[in-house]
């Protein structure tokens, strides 16, 4: 038996693990109490690793399709013949004519983090598409206008704040998320042991809000109208304080004009939250000396996603909660990119184009998802005709899948990097996979960014990648040499990026960051993090204004939300009516792709549809029962669950379900459930950032049998 020490790569928490092995079997997979950062604490997917890597329908070699049939490939024949056909395609129909989209588990995997990225954002397509668009780009987009770059998101001190205010997060079961911290049930109870509470704003009675002091019911889409309120009541009370970084802050007279018209009792109306609850909750952030206000993906995949997310980073500085320990604060992680993006003077950039067909805006150098579908379908200059999709499953995680399916189906050329066959990536002429997670090093290289300590950990792989397999990297470099690189130059230049490789890029990055070099022989290093495998605490996050922010102000109001403004005013002068839809996560699943694993799914069916008893009744609906529900996309049937823990007018569905598409994965087949965003509407959208509106569609649910 060998012992391994490495974190799990399935979610933002980071957990550090220990595998054993017996030769090429995982035998067990258990939490590692001596992690620096997450002390033994797993949840159930750590453990289903170990199923991920013994998976018999997880891919090992390239395959290619011939109609509906498919055949292996070697990867020199696989990575000629990808390369020859994009660069047919790129050559008769321009470089916009390739389409690229990234997945989510790109963020876990060092190799895709590094080499991927210089790989995949230099083929010189302006067609880039990823998970931002149906995530946290509106997080992203605050960063950028409130602090100068994108990637400076202000996490919530965790372990020092005595209130956390939660809006539209659910990190019981999501485990956390633009805040990295293991076990989030030790933590959110260590904040109510320290005489502290924790209160939930969602419009599900979820586990967080049940193990909270308080949760208020709060109707989808409305979190922009309550941080108004909020703001409203703060300057109406004299509750301004912004504290120490109020020499580096602007914008308070516009923030202030712009929240005069949204008062309480105004808001109580739309949001459903009464007005003294509005008032308290304000209140309460400006007399608690260490409190976080955090908002998250409840907050920012909605029709008004954009001007929700930048409230809850502006209340946060009108409380003096932001840069001050057990408030929003900046990390300082030990791969730091932000320096090299000021050098280069890269801050994400916004609306520096827009999409060919709608006119969606560019954000971060890429086009929004709910513009993907339309821009395969539509001809002309610029349409794609040829598409690589790594590390995503854009046809169950992206609204208008139907749509989108079928837009993949009439593609010239279409090349999947991912270890399955899926409902995504049987669409593809090729696909290439990659090994499992455990044969491949680690290093959380986005995540540290967003963690609520200053953390470091490298783990070698726990196996090593067969001599026949390649990882992300080697693939996308291969690609890449093929695709960029004159032929004369392509062998050595493919060579060069093999040999410096992820761990290269990582070592000279923590010699150079703020934990490297200038810290002597205490300095971090590649050698440095291998030589302690449980990881390396950095110590609590600390005030970072102004410094972190070079040279720019902390904006209270940018130009483009107070122009977005006038469009809320619009939207809620009309009063809401009808049911509208939200999603829901899960602790044993993981978006759309760990339903593979026997012991995740076991147990009753967790695709169904919860409902409020009076919206049950009226419709005729009983716990157990079927019912339909219908937009003017299309339906889907699902088993009812009768549930208090929704708020009347508003129905749960949880998205990564469908299996029922051919693809080649057989416990997730036999555990299909329906996908929620086959009806889900790609063209509604925070129109200010073109992110999807995932959550607060208008649905119609009924009985199939009245
Ligand atoms: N309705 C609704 N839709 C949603 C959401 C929602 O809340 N509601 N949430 C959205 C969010 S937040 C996100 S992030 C997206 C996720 O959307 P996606 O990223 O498109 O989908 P995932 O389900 O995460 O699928 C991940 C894919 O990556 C593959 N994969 C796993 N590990 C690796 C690896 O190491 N390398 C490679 N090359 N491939 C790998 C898997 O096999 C799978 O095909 O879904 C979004 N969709
Ligand atoms: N187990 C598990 N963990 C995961 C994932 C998973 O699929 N499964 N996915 C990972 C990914 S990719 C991400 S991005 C993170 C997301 O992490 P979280 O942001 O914590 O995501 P959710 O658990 O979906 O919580 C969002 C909450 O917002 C609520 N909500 C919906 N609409 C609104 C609204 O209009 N206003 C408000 N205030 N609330 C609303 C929902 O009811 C839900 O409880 O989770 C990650 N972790
Ligand atoms: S919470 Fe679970 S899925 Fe997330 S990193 Fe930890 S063990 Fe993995
Ligand atoms: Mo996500």
């Amino acid at each position: 038996m060998t012992t391994h020490y490495t974190s799990c790569p399935l979610c933002e928490a980071t957990c550090g693990v220990v595998v054993e092995t017996d030769g090429a079997q995982v035998v067990s997979v258990r939490g590692d109490d001596d992690d620096a950062f997450s002390r033994g604490y797993i949840c159930p997917k750590g453990t289903a690793l170990a199923d991920l890597h013994h998976d018999p329908d997880r891919l090992t070699r390239p395959l290619r399709r011939d109609g509906s049939t498919w055949r292996e490939m070697g990867w020199d024949e696989a990575y000629d013949h990808v390369a020859t056909q994009i660069r047919e395609v790129q050559r008769t129909h321009g470089k916009d004519a390739l389409g690229i989209y990234q997945g989510n588990p790109t963020v876990h995997n060092l190799g895709l983090v590094t080499i991927g990225q210089l790989a995949l954002r230099t083929l010189g397509t302006r067609n880039m598409y990823s998970a931002t668009s149906n995530d946290q780009l509106p997080h992203m987009l605050a960063a950028l206008q409130m602090f100068g770059n994108q990637i400076l998101m202000p996490v919530p001190d965790l372990d020092r704040c005595d209130l956390l205010i939660c809006l539209g997060a659910n990190p019981l079961a999501s485990n956390g998320s633009i805040m990295t911290a293991p076990d989030m049930r030790s933590r959110l109870k260590a904040i109510q042991a320290r005489g502290g509470q924790v209160i939930v704003l969602d419009p599900r009675r979820t586990e967080t809000a049940d193990r909270a002091d308080h949760h208020l019911f709060i109707r989808p889409g409305t979190d922009a109208v309550l941080l108004l309120a909020i703001a409203h009541e703060l300057f109406a009370r004299g509750e301004v304080r912004i504290g120490r970084i109020a020499p580096h802050v602007r914008g308070e007279a516009e923030l202030r004009r712009a929240a005069e018209a949204w008062s309480p009792a105004r808001a109580a109306a739309i949001t459903g939250i009464a007005a003294t609850e509005i008032q308290r909750l304000a209140h309460l952030l400006a007399i608690t000396p260490r409190a976080a206000l955090y908002g998250r993906i409840g907050v920012c995949t909605q029709e008004f996603g954009g001007l929700a997310a930048w409230l809850v980073y502006a209340i946060n500085a009108l409380t003096g909660h932001l840069d001050e320990p057990g408030g929003l604060m900046f990390t300082t992680p030990a791969l730091d990119p932000l320096p090299l993006a000021n050098r280069l003077g890269y801050d994400g950039g916004f609306a520096r184009w827009h999409s060919r067909v709608s006119h969606r805006p560019e954000f971060g150098g890429e086009l929004p998802m709910s513009a993907l579908a339309e821009e395969i379908l539509t001809p002309g200059k610029g349409q794609i005709r040829a598409l690589i999709t790594c590390a995503g499953n854009p046809v169950l995680s992206s609204p208008g899948g139907p749509k989108l399916e079928q837009a993949l189906a009439g593609l010239d050329f279409m090349v999947s990097i991912d270890p399955y066959l899926n409902e995504t990536t049987r669409h593809a002429h090729v696909i290439l996979p990659p090994p499992s997670p455990l044969e491949r090093s680690h290093y959380d290289a986005a995540l540290n960014a967003f963690a609520v300590r200053n953390v470091a950990k490298y783990s070698p792989a726990v196996f090593e990648r067969a001599a026949d397999a390649r990882h992300d990297w080697e693939i996308l470099a291969a690609l890449w040499a093929r695709l960029r690189v004159p032929k004369l130059g392509r062998k050595l230049a493919e060579r060069a990026l093999l040999k410096f490789g992820p761990e290269g890029i990582l070592d000279a990055a923590l010699r150079l960051g703020p934990w490297g070099l200038r810290h002597g022989r205490a300095g971090l290093s590649l050698a440095k993090l291998k030589a302690a495998p449980h990881g390396v605490d950095l110590g609590p996050l600390s005030p970072r204004v102004p410094e972190r922010l070079g040279g720019h102000a902390v904006e209270l109001a940018p130009a483009i939300y107070l122009a977005d403004l006038p469009r809320l005013d619009r939207r809620w002068a009309r009063p809401a009516n009808g049911l509208v839809m939200i999603g829901r996560r899960h602790l044993r699943s993981n978006n759309s792709w760990m339903h593979n694993s026997e012991r995740l799914v076991k147990g009753p069916p967790r695709c169904t549809l919860q409902i409020h008893p009076d919206d049950a009744g009226s419709r005729n609906l009983v716990d157990g029962g079927t019912a339909t529900v219908a937009t003017a996309r299309g339906q889907i049937s699902l088993p009812v669950e009768v549930t208090d823990s929704v708020m009347p007018g508003v129905v749960s569905v949880p998205h990564g379900w469908g299996h029922n598409r051919n693809a080649r994965l057989r416990v997730a087949n036999a555990n299909p459930g329906e996908s929620v965003n086959d009806i889900l509407d790609p063209a509604l959208t925070d129109e200010l950032s073109g992110t999807s509106a995932l959550t607060g569609q208008p649905v119609e649910v009924s009985c199939p049998t009245t």
